[in-house]
Protein backbone atom coordinates (compact mmCIF):
# COMPACT_ATOMS: atom_id res chain seq x y z
CA UNK A 1 0.00 0.00 0.00
CA UNK A 2 0.87 3.55 -0.98
CA UNK A 3 0.25 5.89 1.68
CA UNK A 4 -0.01 9.56 1.72
CA UNK A 5 -0.95 11.49 5.85
CA UNK A 6 -1.53 14.58 6.70
CA UNK A 7 -0.13 16.23 10.25
CA UNK A 8 2.69 13.55 10.65
CA UNK A 9 4.87 15.87 12.87
CA UNK A 10 2.08 16.04 15.41
CA UNK A 11 1.11 14.23 18.57
CA UNK A 12 -1.62 11.34 16.90
CA UNK A 13 0.04 11.29 13.48
CA UNK A 14 3.45 10.94 14.44
CA UNK A 15 2.38 7.78 16.52
CA UNK A 16 0.31 6.68 12.98
CA UNK A 17 3.79 6.74 10.88
CA UNK A 18 5.66 4.89 13.48
CA UNK A 19 2.84 2.09 13.70
CA UNK A 20 2.74 2.19 9.98
CA UNK A 21 6.12 1.53 9.04
CA UNK A 22 6.07 -1.54 11.35
CA UNK A 23 3.69 -3.35 8.69
CA UNK A 24 4.58 -4.93 5.84
CA UNK A 25 1.74 -4.07 3.60
CA UNK A 26 3.13 -0.39 3.20
CA UNK A 27 5.44 0.17 0.58
CA UNK A 28 5.34 3.91 0.41
CA UNK A 29 4.54 6.42 3.13
CA UNK A 30 4.48 10.18 2.98
CA UNK A 31 3.70 12.56 5.24
CA UNK A 32 2.41 16.10 4.63
CA UNK A 33 2.93 18.96 7.24
CA UNK A 34 3.29 22.40 7.26
CA UNK A 35 5.43 22.84 10.48
CA UNK A 36 2.52 25.09 12.01
CA UNK A 37 3.39 25.47 15.98
CA UNK A 38 2.23 21.82 17.11
CA UNK A 39 4.58 20.21 13.93
CA UNK A 40 7.95 19.31 14.99
CA UNK A 41 10.05 17.52 12.33
CA UNK A 42 12.26 15.84 15.03
CA UNK A 43 9.00 13.73 15.61
CA UNK A 44 9.43 11.68 12.52
CA UNK A 45 12.97 12.02 12.47
CA UNK A 46 14.15 8.49 13.81
CA UNK A 47 11.90 7.82 10.88
CA UNK A 48 13.94 9.62 8.05
CA UNK A 49 16.42 6.48 7.22
CA UNK A 50 13.55 3.72 5.99
CA UNK A 51 13.72 4.13 2.45
CA UNK A 52 9.56 3.87 2.38
CA UNK A 53 9.43 6.90 4.24
CA UNK A 54 9.15 10.74 2.49
CA UNK A 55 8.82 13.83 4.60
CA UNK A 56 7.24 16.72 2.72
CA UNK A 57 7.16 20.16 4.34
CA UNK A 58 3.82 21.54 2.63
CA UNK A 59 0.15 23.54 3.18
CA UNK A 60 -2.83 21.41 2.85
CA UNK A 61 -4.73 24.55 1.80
CA UNK A 62 -2.03 24.78 -0.98
CA UNK A 63 -4.29 23.69 -3.64
CA UNK A 64 -2.01 23.36 -6.60
CA UNK A 65 0.86 21.54 -4.07
CA UNK A 66 -1.37 19.00 -2.70
CA UNK A 67 -2.35 17.88 -6.07
CA UNK A 68 1.44 17.73 -7.35
CA UNK A 69 2.00 15.57 -4.89
CA UNK A 70 -0.76 13.51 -4.88
CA UNK A 71 -0.02 12.90 -8.98
CA UNK A 72 3.62 11.87 -8.08
CA UNK A 73 3.21 9.69 -5.41
CA UNK A 74 0.15 8.24 -6.60
CA UNK A 75 -1.21 6.78 -3.24
CA UNK A 76 -3.76 4.23 -2.42
CA UNK A 77 -5.23 6.02 0.65
CA UNK A 78 -5.28 9.26 1.80
CA UNK A 79 -4.95 9.87 5.88
CA UNK A 80 -5.82 13.42 6.72
CA UNK A 81 -4.72 13.98 10.30
CA UNK A 82 -3.88 17.46 10.09
CA UNK A 83 -5.82 20.16 11.80
CA UNK A 84 -5.78 23.26 14.22
CA UNK A 85 -6.63 20.85 17.60
CA UNK A 86 -6.66 23.49 20.79
CA UNK A 87 -10.02 24.34 21.53
CA UNK A 88 -8.21 27.19 23.23
CA UNK A 89 -6.52 28.69 20.44
CA UNK A 90 -9.53 28.55 18.89
CA UNK A 91 -11.23 30.91 20.83
CA UNK A 92 -9.11 33.89 19.68
CA UNK A 93 -7.90 32.58 16.64
CA UNK A 94 -10.62 30.86 14.65
CA UNK A 95 -9.73 31.52 10.87
CA UNK A 96 -6.73 29.70 11.18
CA UNK A 97 -9.29 26.71 11.87
CA UNK A 98 -11.89 27.53 9.22
CA UNK A 99 -8.70 27.25 7.02
CA UNK A 100 -7.17 24.43 7.93
CA UNK A 101 -9.77 22.21 9.16
CA UNK A 102 -12.26 22.74 6.20
CA UNK A 103 -10.75 24.19 3.56
CA UNK A 104 -7.52 21.90 3.51
CA UNK A 105 -9.81 18.86 3.84
CA UNK A 106 -11.40 19.78 0.88
CA UNK A 107 -8.06 20.59 -1.05
CA UNK A 108 -6.91 16.63 -0.19
CA UNK A 109 -10.58 15.33 -0.85
CA UNK A 110 -10.69 17.21 -4.14
CA UNK A 111 -6.24 15.64 -4.95
CA UNK A 112 -7.66 12.21 -3.82
CA UNK A 113 -10.92 12.55 -6.81
CA UNK A 114 -8.75 14.02 -9.00
CA UNK A 115 -6.27 10.90 -8.62
CA UNK A 116 -9.20 8.59 -9.18
CA UNK A 117 -10.89 9.94 -12.01
CA UNK A 118 -7.43 10.30 -13.82
CA UNK A 119 -6.06 6.70 -12.86
CA UNK A 120 -9.45 5.05 -12.53
CA UNK A 121 -8.82 3.09 -9.65
CA UNK A 122 -10.14 3.99 -6.19
CA UNK A 123 -8.39 5.89 -3.75
CA UNK A 124 -9.43 5.63 -0.12
CA UNK A 125 -9.78 8.51 2.06
CA UNK A 126 -9.82 8.33 5.84
CA UNK A 127 -10.95 11.88 7.52
CA UNK A 128 -9.72 11.27 11.13
CA UNK A 129 -12.17 13.57 13.54
CA UNK A 130 -13.28 14.32 16.77
CA UNK A 131 -16.10 13.19 19.35
CA UNK A 132 -16.29 17.18 19.95
CA UNK A 133 -18.56 17.26 17.00
CA UNK A 134 -21.06 15.39 18.99
CA UNK A 135 -21.38 18.55 21.32
CA UNK A 136 -21.43 17.67 25.28
CA UNK A 137 -23.27 15.43 27.29
CA UNK A 138 -25.10 15.66 30.70
CA UNK A 139 -24.00 13.51 33.97
CA UNK A 140 -26.73 11.09 32.89
CA UNK A 141 -24.64 8.06 31.64
CA UNK A 142 -25.64 8.86 28.11
CA UNK A 143 -22.71 8.30 25.39
CA UNK A 144 -22.01 9.61 21.72
CA UNK A 145 -22.95 7.10 19.09
CA UNK A 146 -22.17 7.32 15.40
CA UNK A 147 -25.84 8.98 14.95
CA UNK A 148 -26.07 11.29 17.48
CA UNK A 149 -26.88 14.68 16.11
CA UNK A 150 -24.23 16.73 15.24
CA UNK A 151 -23.75 19.40 18.04
CA UNK A 152 -20.58 21.23 18.03
CA UNK A 153 -20.17 24.21 20.60
CA UNK A 154 -16.79 26.15 19.66
CA UNK A 155 -15.08 27.00 16.81
CA UNK A 156 -12.70 24.11 16.80
CA UNK A 157 -15.18 21.39 16.80
CA UNK A 158 -17.25 23.58 14.49
CA UNK A 159 -14.57 23.33 11.62
CA UNK A 160 -14.37 19.41 12.51
CA UNK A 161 -18.01 18.93 12.01
CA UNK A 162 -17.67 21.25 8.66
CA UNK A 163 -14.52 18.97 7.36
CA UNK A 164 -16.66 15.91 8.38
CA UNK A 165 -19.70 16.95 6.44
CA UNK A 166 -17.41 17.96 2.78
CA UNK A 167 -15.97 14.39 3.52
CA UNK A 168 -19.07 12.71 3.87
CA UNK A 169 -20.34 14.82 0.82
CA UNK A 170 -17.62 13.92 -1.41
CA UNK A 171 -18.47 9.78 -0.49
CA UNK A 172 -21.60 10.13 -1.69
CA UNK A 173 -21.23 13.14 -4.82
CA UNK A 174 -18.20 11.58 -6.13
CA UNK A 175 -18.24 8.13 -5.01
CA UNK A 176 -14.93 8.78 -2.92
CA UNK A 177 -14.35 5.71 -0.77
CA UNK A 178 -14.19 7.19 2.26
CA UNK A 179 -14.49 7.29 6.41
CA UNK A 180 -14.76 9.53 8.85
CA UNK A 181 -13.31 8.46 12.42
CA UNK A 182 -14.26 9.93 15.85
CA UNK A 183 -11.93 9.82 18.50
CA UNK A 184 -11.97 10.90 22.34
CA UNK A 185 -9.30 12.81 23.73
CA UNK A 186 -5.85 11.21 23.31
CA UNK A 187 -3.28 11.02 25.91
CA UNK A 188 0.87 9.39 25.39
CA UNK A 189 3.90 10.65 24.05
CA UNK A 190 4.73 13.85 22.38
CA UNK A 191 1.40 15.77 22.76
CA UNK A 192 2.06 19.24 22.74
CA UNK A 193 2.13 20.86 26.26
CA UNK A 194 -0.52 23.00 25.62
CA UNK A 195 -3.18 20.14 26.25
CA UNK A 196 -4.33 18.99 29.77
CA UNK A 197 -2.60 16.11 30.78
CA UNK A 198 0.91 17.11 29.40
CA UNK A 199 0.67 20.99 30.48
CA UNK A 200 0.26 19.93 34.06
CA UNK A 201 2.98 17.40 33.58
CA UNK A 202 5.33 20.15 33.02
CA UNK A 203 3.68 22.71 34.75
CA UNK A 204 4.17 20.29 37.99
CA UNK A 205 7.88 19.61 36.78
CA UNK A 206 8.53 23.24 36.88
CA UNK A 207 6.62 24.09 40.03
CA UNK A 208 4.84 26.88 38.49
CA UNK A 209 0.57 26.35 38.92
CA UNK A 210 -1.72 24.18 37.65
CA UNK A 211 -4.57 25.68 36.06
CA UNK A 212 -7.68 23.94 36.52
CA UNK A 213 -10.98 25.43 34.47
CA UNK A 214 -14.05 26.26 36.71
CA UNK A 215 -14.74 22.81 39.34
CA UNK A 216 -12.88 20.80 37.62
CA UNK A 217 -15.19 18.39 37.23
CA UNK A 218 -15.83 18.24 33.37
CA UNK A 219 -15.65 14.39 32.28
CA UNK A 220 -13.72 13.48 29.58
CA UNK A 221 -13.03 10.12 27.85
CA UNK A 222 -9.28 9.12 27.66
CA UNK A 223 -8.06 7.35 24.70
CA UNK A 224 -4.56 5.97 24.49
CA UNK A 225 -2.77 7.49 21.26
CA UNK A 226 -1.68 3.80 20.00
CA UNK A 227 -4.96 2.38 20.40
CA UNK A 228 -6.28 5.58 18.78
CA UNK A 229 -3.99 4.77 15.77
CA UNK A 230 -4.78 0.90 15.68
CA UNK A 231 -8.21 2.18 15.20
CA UNK A 232 -7.62 4.24 12.01
CA UNK A 233 -5.60 1.87 10.81
CA UNK A 234 -8.67 -0.64 10.99
CA UNK A 235 -10.92 1.57 10.02
CA UNK A 236 -8.94 1.74 6.68
CA UNK A 237 -8.56 -1.70 6.02
CA UNK A 238 -12.05 -3.03 7.39
CA UNK A 239 -14.42 -0.02 7.16
CA UNK A 240 -17.20 -0.07 5.39
CA UNK A 241 -17.57 2.86 2.54
CA UNK A 242 -19.23 6.19 3.88
CA UNK A 243 -19.61 4.99 7.32
CA UNK A 244 -18.23 7.01 10.67
CA UNK A 245 -16.59 5.17 13.37
CA UNK A 246 -16.01 6.51 17.31
CA UNK A 247 -13.04 4.84 19.07
CA UNK A 248 -13.35 5.62 22.85
CA UNK A 249 -10.48 4.40 25.71
CA UNK A 250 -13.72 3.09 28.23
CA UNK A 251 -12.28 5.71 31.05
CA UNK A 252 -14.17 8.78 31.74
CA UNK A 253 -12.48 10.99 34.49
CA UNK A 254 -13.23 14.38 35.99
CA UNK A 255 -10.26 17.00 35.08
CA UNK A 256 -9.37 17.06 38.71
CA UNK A 257 -9.03 13.28 39.31
CA UNK A 258 -6.61 13.17 36.09
CA UNK A 259 -4.75 16.89 37.82
CA UNK A 260 -4.51 14.84 41.40
CA UNK A 261 -2.95 11.47 39.92
CA UNK A 262 -0.29 13.45 37.87
CA UNK A 263 0.58 15.14 41.25
CA UNK A 264 0.86 12.25 42.83
CA UNK A 265 2.96 10.38 40.40
CA UNK A 266 5.19 12.97 40.08
CA UNK A 267 5.51 13.46 44.23
CA UNK A 268 4.55 17.31 44.48
CA UNK A 269 1.80 19.02 46.10
CA UNK A 270 -1.51 19.34 45.70
CA UNK A 271 -1.52 22.99 46.77
CA UNK A 272 0.27 23.62 42.87
CA UNK A 273 -3.27 23.22 41.80
CA UNK A 274 -5.24 26.77 40.80
CA UNK A 275 -8.80 26.80 40.26
CA UNK A 276 -9.19 29.51 37.44
CA UNK A 277 -12.12 30.70 35.43
CA UNK A 278 -14.41 28.58 33.25
CA UNK A 279 -13.21 27.97 29.26
CA UNK A 280 -15.97 30.10 27.61
CA UNK A 281 -18.45 27.13 26.14
CA UNK A 282 -16.65 24.40 28.23
CA UNK A 283 -18.24 21.20 26.92
CA UNK A 284 -19.40 19.69 30.33
CA UNK A 285 -18.97 15.91 29.22
CA UNK A 286 -17.97 13.86 26.39
CA UNK A 287 -18.37 9.97 26.70
CA UNK A 288 -18.33 7.33 23.15
CA UNK A 289 -19.99 3.97 22.50
CA UNK A 290 -17.40 2.42 20.27
CA UNK A 291 -19.39 -0.35 19.60
CA UNK A 292 -19.61 -0.12 16.11
CA UNK A 293 -16.11 -0.40 15.87
CA UNK A 294 -16.17 -3.89 17.90
CA UNK A 295 -18.47 -4.73 15.53
CA UNK A 296 -17.44 -4.12 12.11
CA UNK A 297 -13.74 -3.93 12.69
CA UNK A 298 -12.56 -6.00 15.54
CA UNK A 299 -11.28 -2.76 17.27
CA UNK A 300 -11.76 -2.50 20.84
CA UNK A 301 -9.15 -0.07 23.38
CA UNK A 302 -6.06 -2.20 25.26
CA UNK A 303 -4.40 0.19 27.23
CA UNK A 304 -6.03 0.72 30.52
CA UNK A 305 -5.76 4.36 31.67
CA UNK A 306 -3.88 4.44 35.20
CA UNK A 307 -1.26 3.02 33.26
CA UNK A 308 -1.22 4.67 30.32
CA UNK A 309 -0.95 7.81 32.51
CA UNK A 310 1.94 6.64 34.21
CA UNK A 311 3.92 5.96 30.98
CA UNK A 312 2.69 9.05 29.89
CA UNK A 313 4.18 10.93 33.04
CA UNK A 314 7.30 8.79 32.63
CA UNK A 315 7.63 10.04 29.20
CA UNK A 316 7.72 13.39 29.77
CA UNK A 317 10.49 13.22 32.70
CA UNK A 318 12.66 11.40 30.41
CA UNK A 319 12.07 13.68 27.56
CA UNK A 320 12.86 17.19 28.98
CA UNK A 321 14.79 18.16 25.40
CA UNK A 322 11.70 17.51 23.66
CA UNK A 323 9.31 19.99 25.75
CA UNK A 324 11.33 21.98 27.47
CA UNK A 325 12.64 24.37 24.48
CA UNK A 326 8.50 24.65 24.09
CA UNK A 327 7.83 26.37 26.95
CA UNK A 328 9.74 29.11 26.33
CA UNK A 329 9.44 32.99 26.59
CA UNK A 330 6.70 33.35 23.52
CA UNK A 331 4.63 29.91 24.71
CA UNK A 332 4.86 32.02 28.03
CA UNK A 333 3.86 35.14 26.51
CA UNK A 334 1.51 33.60 23.98
CA UNK A 335 -0.57 32.36 27.27
CA UNK A 336 -0.55 35.70 29.19
CA UNK A 337 -1.99 37.43 26.20
CA UNK A 338 -4.42 35.34 25.22
CA UNK A 339 -5.62 33.90 28.54
CA UNK A 340 -5.60 37.00 29.98
CA UNK A 341 -7.85 38.30 27.11
CA UNK A 342 -9.95 35.31 27.77
CA UNK A 343 -9.86 36.37 31.84
CA UNK A 344 -8.61 33.04 32.18
CA UNK A 345 -5.16 31.79 33.96
CA UNK A 346 -4.97 35.59 34.87
P1 LIG B 1 -1.45 18.37 16.73
O1 LIG B 1 -1.82 19.81 16.87
O2 LIG B 1 -0.49 17.75 17.66
O3 LIG B 1 -0.85 18.13 15.25
C1 LIG B 1 -1.40 18.73 14.11
C2 LIG B 1 -0.37 18.60 12.98
O4 LIG B 1 -0.98 19.13 11.78
C3 LIG B 1 0.91 19.40 13.21
O5 LIG B 1 2.04 18.63 12.85
C4 LIG B 1 0.75 20.60 12.29
O6 LIG B 1 2.01 21.12 11.84
C5 LIG B 1 -0.05 20.01 11.16
N1 LIG B 1 -0.81 21.04 10.42
C6 LIG B 1 -1.61 22.00 10.95
N2 LIG B 1 -2.11 22.78 9.97
C7 LIG B 1 -1.62 22.28 8.80
C8 LIG B 1 -1.77 22.63 7.44
N3 LIG B 1 -2.53 23.68 7.07
N4 LIG B 1 -1.12 21.91 6.50
C9 LIG B 1 -0.35 20.85 6.85
N5 LIG B 1 -0.14 20.48 8.13
C10 LIG B 1 -0.78 21.18 9.09
O7 LIG B 1 -2.84 17.59 16.68
P2 LIG B 1 -3.22 16.13 17.20
O8 LIG B 1 -3.65 16.22 18.59
O9 LIG B 1 -2.17 15.18 16.81
O10 LIG B 1 -4.53 15.85 16.32
C11 LIG B 1 -4.46 15.18 15.07
C12 LIG B 1 -5.86 14.98 14.53
O11 LIG B 1 -6.63 14.20 15.42
C13 LIG B 1 -6.65 16.28 14.34
O12 LIG B 1 -7.39 16.17 13.15
C14 LIG B 1 -7.57 16.33 15.55
O13 LIG B 1 -8.74 17.05 15.26
C15 LIG B 1 -7.84 14.86 15.76
N6 LIG B 1 -8.19 14.48 17.14
C16 LIG B 1 -7.37 14.84 18.17
C17 LIG B 1 -7.67 14.43 19.48
C18 LIG B 1 -6.78 14.77 20.65
O14 LIG B 1 -7.14 14.47 21.77
N7 LIG B 1 -5.63 15.39 20.46
C19 LIG B 1 -8.80 13.65 19.70
C20 LIG B 1 -9.62 13.31 18.63
C21 LIG B 1 -9.28 13.72 17.35
O1 LIG C 1 -5.19 24.40 31.29
C1 LIG C 1 -6.19 23.65 31.16
N1 LIG C 1 -7.03 23.46 32.22
C2 LIG C 1 -8.15 22.69 32.16
O2 LIG C 1 -8.89 22.56 33.15
C3 LIG C 1 -6.49 22.97 29.92
C4 LIG C 1 -5.61 23.13 28.73
C5 LIG C 1 -7.62 22.17 29.88
N2 LIG C 1 -8.44 22.06 30.95
C6 LIG C 1 -9.64 21.22 30.84
C7 LIG C 1 -10.55 21.57 29.69
C8 LIG C 1 -11.15 20.24 29.31
O3 LIG C 1 -12.27 19.97 30.13
O4 LIG C 1 -9.20 19.88 30.58
C9 LIG C 1 -10.06 19.23 29.64
C10 LIG C 1 -9.24 18.81 28.45
O5 LIG C 1 -8.82 19.98 27.77
P1 LIG C 1 -7.90 19.92 26.45
O6 LIG C 1 -6.71 19.10 26.73
O7 LIG C 1 -7.73 21.31 25.94
O8 LIG C 1 -8.81 19.05 25.48
P2 LIG C 1 -10.31 19.21 24.93
O9 LIG C 1 -10.77 20.61 24.97
O10 LIG C 1 -11.15 18.20 25.64
O11 LIG C 1 -10.09 18.78 23.39
C11 LIG C 1 -9.25 17.65 23.12
O12 LIG C 1 -10.01 16.50 22.87
C12 LIG C 1 -10.68 16.44 21.66
C13 LIG C 1 -8.28 17.91 21.97
O13 LIG C 1 -7.55 19.09 22.21
C14 LIG C 1 -8.97 17.96 20.66
O14 LIG C 1 -8.05 18.07 19.58
C15 LIG C 1 -9.76 16.70 20.51
O15 LIG C 1 -10.49 16.72 19.31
Amino acid sequence: MRLLVTGGCGFIASTFLRQALGRAEVERLVNVDALTYSGRRENVRELEGDARFRNVELDICDAEGVERLVREERPDAVINFAAESHVDRSLFAARRFVRTNIEGTLCLLEAARGLQLDSGRQVKFVQVSTDEVYGDLEDDGGAFREDTPLDPRNPYSSTKAGGDLLALAFARTHGLWLVVTRASNNYGARQFPEKLIPLMITNALEDKPLPVYGDGKNVRDWLWVDDHCEGVWAALQRGQAGQVYNFGGASERENITIVKAILAELGKPESLIRFVGDRPGHDRRYAIDFSRATAQLGWRPAMQFEEGLRRTVAWYVENQAWWRPLRDASFEDYYRQHYGRLGLKA
